[in-house]
């Protein structure tokens, strides 16, 4: 049975016209019998007790959610279908003289638990060059939003007006979606969502912020470099950061708000991209996505109003104002993780091979040094290292991007892979729509007080 967890590409190879619908397609009978097992063998075996401070506190450490495609560990950080970053990098497919994994690669490793042969990269590359075009109407709809909108915002609202083109939905209302079928629409709805999703948010970038002199898109690039293309960033070493960027972000397992916002509504069968607008809104708060632009915007204050080279006890004196403040130190602390995320350590190692000399750069890691012996004295932040937001906008910063209140849109493109890719999966598991109790202080006084009249 171990296999079927981690294959090395142990597959055979299709020659069909569609090889990554058909290599579900073999997949998925095996995936539902093991399912099918695990429920018959462990079915009532208990994975941990509820506390009354869990269910009020957020629920940290309930184990309540089934995500087959990542895992994240609070000490060693996530696995993409059980390999790490470092594994990623190495084993996925990269462009010409690149370093970074491609993100198609990943997106077939998301999907089926193998690395894709090159041929099998490759249809995932044309399948969304194919898919990626948009129409006229909707570039009319996303060059019409009002400007002064946050990019999230019509992120959010693009990806809502895309769901005219949703096969499931239109399969679902005309009665001719049958339950075994319902991944194959959710895998096509997913295919075109991501191919399209990186125009949509260069369109949104060029319209609010480059007075709408629009940049088409170069079909000789992959996706991610393309993106980088149509926002009109061209250099080399930016295609791979954006390649690195897309890949890395992609999922964190299913508790985070992104992910679970969309798992969550796509159980009630709504479509993906109705699912994944909601999971982008989740994205947009400043606790979970927006901290990379609030990041940027942070240590450009510090530099406006501690000068250029700033001293160790500066920054920290300038943290301790932070949470006197009442507000956040952005980019530092984790719901789960209590190490350095491994995505910062990704990053710190690209600025470090490729980025020579920017003040912005330096100070991050000059934060690393400083921030958590600082945020250790506060006695209740139970993890005081960098998340994956504390580097990445000045990384974008350096290759041009300059607008921060953008970033997380770029962080969005990115988690379209794994939100997306899970909603095939829990639509070929046949997974219910999503429904745990909730409590009131009466029911809790009634169930644990002197009367406990609560059953
Ligand atoms: N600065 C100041 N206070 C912090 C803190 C930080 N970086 N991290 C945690 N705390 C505070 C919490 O606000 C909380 O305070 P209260 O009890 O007064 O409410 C207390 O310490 C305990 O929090 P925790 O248990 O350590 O952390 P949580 O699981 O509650 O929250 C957060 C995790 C990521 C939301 C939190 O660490 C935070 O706000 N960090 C800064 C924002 C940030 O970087 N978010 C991005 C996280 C990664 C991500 O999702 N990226 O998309």
């Amino acid at each position: 049975m171990q296999h079927i967890y981690r294959s090395f590409n142990s597959k055979s190879i299709f020659h069909s016209s569609n090889l990554l619908k058909e290599r579900l397609r073999e997949i998925i009978p095996i995936k539902q019998a093991l399912l099918r097992d695990i429920r018959k063998q462990y079915g009532q075996k208990e994975i941990c007790k509820v506390t009354v401070d869990q269910a009020i506190g957020g629920m940290r450490n309930v184990f309540g959610l089934f995500y087959d495609i990542s895992l994240l560990d609070s000490k060693t950080g996530i696995t993409f279908r059980d390999y790490n970053i470092p594994e990623i990098q190495e084993y996925l497919q990269k462009a010409k003289n690149g370093n970074e994994p491609l993100p198609e690669a990943l997106f077939w490793l998301l999907l089926t638990g193998d690395f894709p042969s090159d041929q099998e990269f490759k249809f995932v590359q044309e399948e969304w060059k194919r898919r990626g075009e948009l129409d006229q109407e909707t570039v009319k709809f996303i060059t019409s939003l009002p400007k002064q909108l946050h990019p999230m915002t019509m992120l959010s609202q693009s990806v809502l007006y895309l769901q005219k083109n949703s096969t499931f939905q239109q399969a679902y209302e005309s009665g001719k979606a049958t339950k075994p079928q319902y991944w194959e629409y959710y895998y096509e709805d997913a295919m075109d969502l991501v191919a399209k999703i990186p125009r949509v948010a260069a369109l949104i970038y060029r319209h609010k912020y480059k007075n709408g002199n629009l940049i088409s898109s170069d079909n000789s690039l992959d996706w991610a470099a393309n993106y980088s293309h149509m926002m009109g960033f061209d250099q080399f070493n930016a295609y791979e950061l954006f390649r690195m960027y897309l890949s890395i972000h992609a999922d964190h397992e299913g508790g985070n708000v992104s992910a679970h916002a969309t798992h969550l509504v796509g159980s009630a069968l709504a479509d993906q991209y109705l699912s994944y607008s909601a999971g982008i809104n989740g994205l947009a708060g400043p606790l979970h996505g927006l901290a990379n632009q609030e990041v940027l915007k942070w240590l450009i204050e510090i530099r406006e109003k501690l000068g250029d080279k700033v001293s160790n006890e500066k920054i920290q004196e300038y943290v301790l104002n932070t949470i006197r403040e009442g507000r956040v130190v952005p980019g530092y602390g984790h719901a789960v993780l209590r190490y350095t995320d491994p995505r910062y350590i990704h990053q710190k190692n690209f600025a470090e091979r490729l980025i020579k000399d920017d003040p912005l750069v330096e100070l991050v890691k000059q934060c690393y040094h400083v921030i958590p012996p600082v945020l250790k004295t506060i006695g209740k932040i139970q993890n005081p290292w960098p998340n994956v937001d504390a580097h990445s906008g000045v990384l974008l910063n350096h290759y041009g991007l300059k607008e921060f209140e953008y970033y997380t849109v770029v962080f969005a493109v990115s988690r379209a892979l794994g939100c997306t890719a899970n909603l095939v999966w829990a639509r070929a598991f046949g997974l219910p729509i999503e429904r745990p109790g909730s409590i009131t202080m009466r029911w809790i006084e009634e169930k644990f007080g002197e009367n406990q009249s609560v059953k």
